[in-house]
C-alpha cells in the first residue's frame, strides 16, 4: 500500500473502530457510517482529502480487508477490532477445533492468571493461521503462539464469531483453555 492509502486505512480505523468524535462523526447500532459524512467532516477537521474512490480503493485493497461497504455502496463499517460498542450481526459458529493468539512474552504470566481479555477491545482476536498470530504477536515484543482448545471452550459455553475478514472474535478465554509454550 503507499503512504496515502496506508495513512487513510488508520484514519479510518480510528474513527471507524474508537473514536468517530474526532471529526464529529456517530455510527449507528450496527457501525456503519456514511460516507460522504466522512469526506466533508475528515475535510472540515483533518488535513485528509479523502474522496468516494479512494475509500472505495481502500476497502478493496485493503490487507487485512479491514472494512466493508453496504450493498448501496454508500456506508462503510470496520469489520472487526472495535473498542466501540457495535452490534456487528454476528451469529455464533463452531470454530476451528485449534485458533491460536498471538501475543507478547511480557504478557504471558498475566495471561496465565486472567486469561485472555478483550481489554479496550469488544473481544479477543483470534486467528486460524499461525503466520498471522506471529505478527499479531510481534507488535507488542518478542512473540509468543498461544494454542486454543476451542472444543473444550464450546463445552462450557464459550462462543465463538468470524468476522467478515476471518479473523475469529470470542469475549473472554479463561486460563485453562490456554496452551502457552
Ligand atoms: C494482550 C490488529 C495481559 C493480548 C491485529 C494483546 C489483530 C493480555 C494485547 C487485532 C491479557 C491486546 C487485535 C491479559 C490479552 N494480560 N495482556 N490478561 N489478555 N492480553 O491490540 O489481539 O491491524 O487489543 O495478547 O492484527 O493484539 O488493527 O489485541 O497482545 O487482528 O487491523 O493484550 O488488531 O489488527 O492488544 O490485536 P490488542 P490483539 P489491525
Amino acid at each position: 500500500m503507499s503512504k496515502q492509502l496506508t495513512k487513510t486505512s488508520k484514519f479510518l480505523s480510528l474513527i471507524l473502530r474508537h473514536k468517530p468524535e474526532t471529526i464529529n462523526l456517530t455510527l449507528d447500532d450496527h457501525g456503519w457510517a456514511d460516507i460522504n459524512e466522512i469526506i466533508i467532516k475528515a475535510a472540515a477537521q483533518t488535513e485528509l482529502a479523502l474522496s468516494k474512490a479512494l475509500i472505495h480503493e481502500i476497502v478493496a485493497n485493503n490487507d487485512k480487508q479491514r472494512f466493508a461497504l453496504s450493498a448501496d455502496g454508500l456506508r462503510i463499517r470496520a469489520n472487526q477490532g472495535h473498542s466501540l460498542e457495535v452490534d456487528l450481526g454476528l451469529t455464533a459458529q463452531t470454530a476451528p477445533e485449534i485458533l491460536y493468539h498471538g501475543t507478547a512474552s511480557r504478557f504471558l504470566a498475566s495471561i496465565a492468571k486472567t486469561g485472555l481479555v478483550a481489554g479496550e477491545r469488544q473481544y479477543v482476536h483470534l486467528s486460524e493461521n499461525i503466520n498471522t498470530a506471529r505478527q499479531v504477536g510481534q507488535r507488542y515484543g518478542k512473540a509468543v503462539i498461544l494454542t486454543l482448545d476451542t472444543r473444550a471452550m464450546a463445552a462450557q459455553g464459550h462462543q465463538f464469531y468470524q468476522a467478515k475478514n476471518g479473523v475469529w472474535l470470542t469475549p473472554a478465554v479463561p486460563p485453562e483453555f490456554i496452551n502457552i509454550p
